[in-house]
């Protein structure tokens, strides 16, 4: 006999999804290339359910059932390209080769193509939920053919997470759809963290309260509209102790974040589009800039403020800051999808990706269900922040958000996330914005042309001679 699904890649990811497969009552084919790791494999899980164990690309891929469905778990990047070839090699046209890594987009759409042309279904898959999820039920977001999710579809389905009885896995969009999706909800990630360091921040600068302290105000919010898996280890995080010193654990670990990639391509891909995802950038930069301790240790010289701000109710504040800036970040970062969506034609429907962000991913929040009411309501709306409950979550929380910025501000306690959220809110706001005055100044230097309020088409003024205006 045969096997149902084919994982090669068993490191952490792939040795927890062939066991999920197993799980649900697939027979599961399994490889890595260096072969010891298959067999620690067997010997680990055998019991676990049907496994065919492989030496070889060949003799993997001849274990698998056809149409054949190989699912490659390895390093991202040039790993991915070689083993796509391996596999390639023994495939037949029909067969299917799934890419579950964190793969850019950009490499899916290329290697998608490029296998079509050798009759070969390829679907790049974005998976989130760490190893944890990967063996209990992640969120799937398969892009490719949707000619594959037909037969693919119904055991990715099986294995993902369900909320309220609906998997987290659906055909999210052609080609690189599934993985670009992926990599925005890493980007959203990556902006929801840097949202709850600003909230521990302010709340430990300006009103002195200790990390146990905060994780308690944190397990208080998770009872709330901020509940999400995020706000609930945050309090984990910052209740531990360190055994070794009695310190607060977050005292104890270097203040220097890292990062492996997903959220600064978000911000490349959103500056090509043209989307402004300031809240993502914002997180990904407050990284960047925390790596950088020579500088760090130069500047503690400079000045900063004496004083200090009364702030009556602040952690109630910090919790409407928190709420309303991470409505702006989901905003932006479903804006790029849109945009994504129209740029490669993928037809991306939004209310299935907070659907399927509901449960096994790690931005997985009740907020979701909100999000997902809002495009149900209206699959065409300009921006998140005007559905009606979203834009009176905002109104209740201005005021907030306003006392929280000028209070940081105050005492220098940087906030670029929530600073940068309110200032994309106050400038969707705007009647005019101060646009028009870029416009003419590159009018004046570049004679690059700018439109009028008040009639049709492009115009220039002579700003060396006698400032005639003429149309361009
Ligand atoms: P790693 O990203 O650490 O990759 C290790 C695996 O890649 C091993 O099986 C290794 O085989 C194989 N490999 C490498 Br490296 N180069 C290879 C090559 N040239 N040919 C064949 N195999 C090669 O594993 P992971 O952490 O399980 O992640 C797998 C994928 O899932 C990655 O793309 C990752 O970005 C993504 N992902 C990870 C997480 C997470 O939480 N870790 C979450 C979501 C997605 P070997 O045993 O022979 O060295």
């Amino acid at each position: 006999d045969k096997a149902d699904i084919g994982v090669t890649g068993l490191a952490v990811m792939g040795r927890n999804l062939a066991r999920n497969f197993a799980h649900h009552g697939y027979v599961v084919a399994v490889h890595n290339r260096t072969e010891e790791r298959t067999n620690q494999f067997m010997d680990d899980y055998r019991d676990e359910g049907s496994f065919l164990p492989s030496g070889s690309v060949q003799d993997f891929v001849a274990s698998l059932n056809r149409p054949r469905k190989a699912i490659i778990m390895v390093k991202a990047g040039g790993p991915t390209d070689a083993v796509i070839e391996e596999l390639a090699a023994h495939m037949e046209p029909g067969d299917m080769i799934i890419d579950g890594g964190n793969a850019n987009f950009a490499d899916t759409r290329r290697r998608e193509a490029a296998l079509k042309e050798r009759g070969l279904l390829f679907v790049g898959s974005g998976i989130s939920g760490g190893e944890e999820g990967a063996l209990n039920g992640p969120s799937i977001m398969p892009g490719g053919d949707a000619e594959a999710y037909k037969t693919l579809g119904p055991l990715l389905e099986d294995i993902s997470a369900k909320v309220d009885g609906t998997p987290c896995c659906v055909h999210v969009g052609p080609d690189g759809a599934g993985h670009f999706v992926k990599m925005v909800h890493n980007g959203i990630e990556y902006a929801d963290m840097q949202l709850i360091a600003e909230s521990y921040d302010l709340l430990r600068q300006a009103q002195g309260l200790a990390p146990a302290e905060i994780a308690d105000v944190f397990r208080e919010w998770n009872q709330g509209e901020l509940e999400s898996y995020l706000i609930e280890i945050t309090a984990e995080v910052l209740g531990h102790v360190d055994a070794e010193t009695g310190k607060p654990f977050v005292d104890v670990v270097v203040d220097q974040a890292e990062q492996k990639g997903t959220g600064r391509w978000t911000v490349q891909s959103a500056l090509d589009l043209g989307v402004p995802v300031t809240g993502i950038a914002e997180a990904v930069f407050s990284r960047a800039l925390s790596g950088h301790p020579e500088q760090r240790a130069a500047a503690r010289a400079l000045a900063g403020p004496n004083g200090t701000a009364a702030h009556a109710n602040l952690v109630e504040d910090v919790r409407r800051a928190l709420y309303a800036s991470k409505i702006v970040a989901y905003a932006q970062g479903f804006d790029q999808m849109v945009a994504a969506s129209e740029e490669y034609g993928w037809d991306i429907d939004l209310g299935a990706m907070a659907t399927i962000w509901r449960g096994g991913c790690i931005i997985r929040a009740r907020f979701l269900d909100r999000i997902r009411e809002a495009y149900d309501a209206d699959r065409r709306l300009p921006t998140l922040l005007v559905d009606p409950t979203f834009a009176e979550a905002l109104t209740a929380a201005q005021d907030s958000w306003r006392r929280v910025v000028a209070t940081a501000a105050t005492i220098g306690v940087p906030t670029p996330g929530f600073s940068s959220a309110l200032a994309y809110y106050d400038a969707l706001r705007r009647d005019r914005l101060p646009a028009s005055l870029v416009q003419g100044l590159r009018d004046f230097f570049g004679a690059h042309t700018y439109r009028r309020v008040d009639r049709d088409g492009s115009f220039h003024t002579d700003w060396s001679a006698d400032r005639s205006e003429s149309p361009a």
